[in-house]
């Protein structure tokens, strides 16, 4: 089963012209997200678990179809994990995705997986993701299975609630999935669509 966004008519977003500085969202970025991202384009492979391990996750699109990894076989999958209430980090990162799957062409998906998940419904994720490029899917689950998800990717994430605020810590990485279904490549989350695209050819 090949598997597209069911709904593709969203409108550029005004996020996409908020991107261009880069450098000082990044920098932002780190005191957001603490702790869990360096700053260098690949992400140690120690920390990734196995090179080459097949992906493994269940999750739920906006319809609440469940999704599984096996419907991506034959297809390469760049996949990260964030919120969409999230200021820096993940508008790069679905950013710099939506322009490597764009490029790519259609072989590629682009899956947006949020960790929010008593804000982030999968269609408010859908929507999100849809901003991005039309071959971007915004998926949802229950904590269970964004738990597996997420413990599968080795990817980390915490909410914390206050009176005044509402934060989400997470891994922001990258993940290249080939059409086997195996990780071939982790990137961190600003790495540019240009690097991305080279460990697709
Ligand atoms: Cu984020």
């Amino acid at each position: 089963m090949t598997y597209l966004r069911k709904n593709s008519s969203v409108a550029l977003s005004v996020l996409m012209i908020s991107l261009s500085t880069t450098a000082v969202m990044a920098q932002d970025a780190m005191s957001e997200h603490a702790g869990h991202m360096t700053m260098t384009d690949h992400a140690p492979m120690a920390a990734l678990g196995d090179h080459g391990v097949v992906v493994d996750f269940e999750l739920t699109d906006r319809d609440g179809a469940l999704v599984r990894d096996e419907d991506f076989r034959g297809r390469h999958v760049l996949l990260g994990f964030g919120f969409t209430h999230c200021e820096h980090i993940c508008p790069l990162m679905a950013l710099n995705m939506g322009r490597v799957v764009e490029e790519a062409g259609p072989e590629m998906t682009g899956i947006f997986v949020s960790v929010d998940t008593e804000r982030d419904t999968a269609a408010i994720t859908d929507d999100y993701a849809g901003h991005f490029g039309e071959a971007m899917l915004g998926l949802s689950g229950s904590i269970e299975q964004i738990n597996a998800a997420a413990k599968n990717f080795k990817v980390s994430y915490a909410v914390t609630k206050t009176q005044d605020a509402y934060t989400v810590q997470h891994t922001a990485n990258v993940f290249l999935i080939d059409p086997n279904g195996e990780l071939v490549d982790v990137f961190n989350f600003s790495t540019s669509p240009e690097n991305i695209l080279e460990a697709v050819r």
